[in-house]
């Protein structure tokens, strides 16, 4: 059912000085850069293999990414696992009984349908099902 690592996400609080740490530490580039305003964040995709890192920035005072760090600080997010049928996945993760943050699946950047499963009910990791 999870074909392959999407992205590995993490949560920053400046983007360009992000990116910046990236391309001195590893002389990589972004190729994707997005304002996702249903979640008030914006994302640089940095290609690794056929997954991504997706540096996570909010773009306001209320965005889950904004009161993560505030708690927690930068660092990992969440984790997003390829999937080929979203709808599907997501079934079968409430069909268990686990707690899902999205009932149904709904767009994600880059012209993917995500949905996102509650970090509780899976061993403290938040993970988004990424159909591309
Ligand atoms: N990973 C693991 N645990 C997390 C977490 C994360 N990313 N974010 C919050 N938690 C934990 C908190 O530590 C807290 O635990 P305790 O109760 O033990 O303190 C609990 O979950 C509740 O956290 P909270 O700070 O009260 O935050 P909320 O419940 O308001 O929100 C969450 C948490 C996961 C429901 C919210 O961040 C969410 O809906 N996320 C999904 C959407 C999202 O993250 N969008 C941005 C990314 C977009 C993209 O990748 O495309
Ligand atoms: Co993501």
């Amino acid at each position: 059912m999870l074909s392959e690592i999407d992205h590995v996400a993490i949560a920053v609080k400046n983007l360009d000085a992000a990116i910046s740490y990236y391309k001195a530490a590893f002389g990589v580039e972004v190729e994707h850069r997005e304002l996702i305003t249903s979640d008030l964040v914006e994302e640089a995709m940095i290609k690794v293999g056929t997954s991504y890192v997706q540096l996570l920035c909010p773009t306001a005072a209320e965005s889950p990414v904004a009161k993560f760090i505030e708690k927690r600080g930068e660092g990992l997010h969440h984790v997003g696992y390829r999937v080929t049928d979203c709808n599907e996945a997501l079934n079968r993760v409430k069909s268990q009984g686990f707690d899902v943050l999205d009932e149904v699946p709904r767009p994600g950047s880059r012209g993917t349908t995500v949905a996102f499963i509650h970090p509780k009910g899976a061993l403290g990791t938040l993970i988004e099902l990424v159909q591309p």
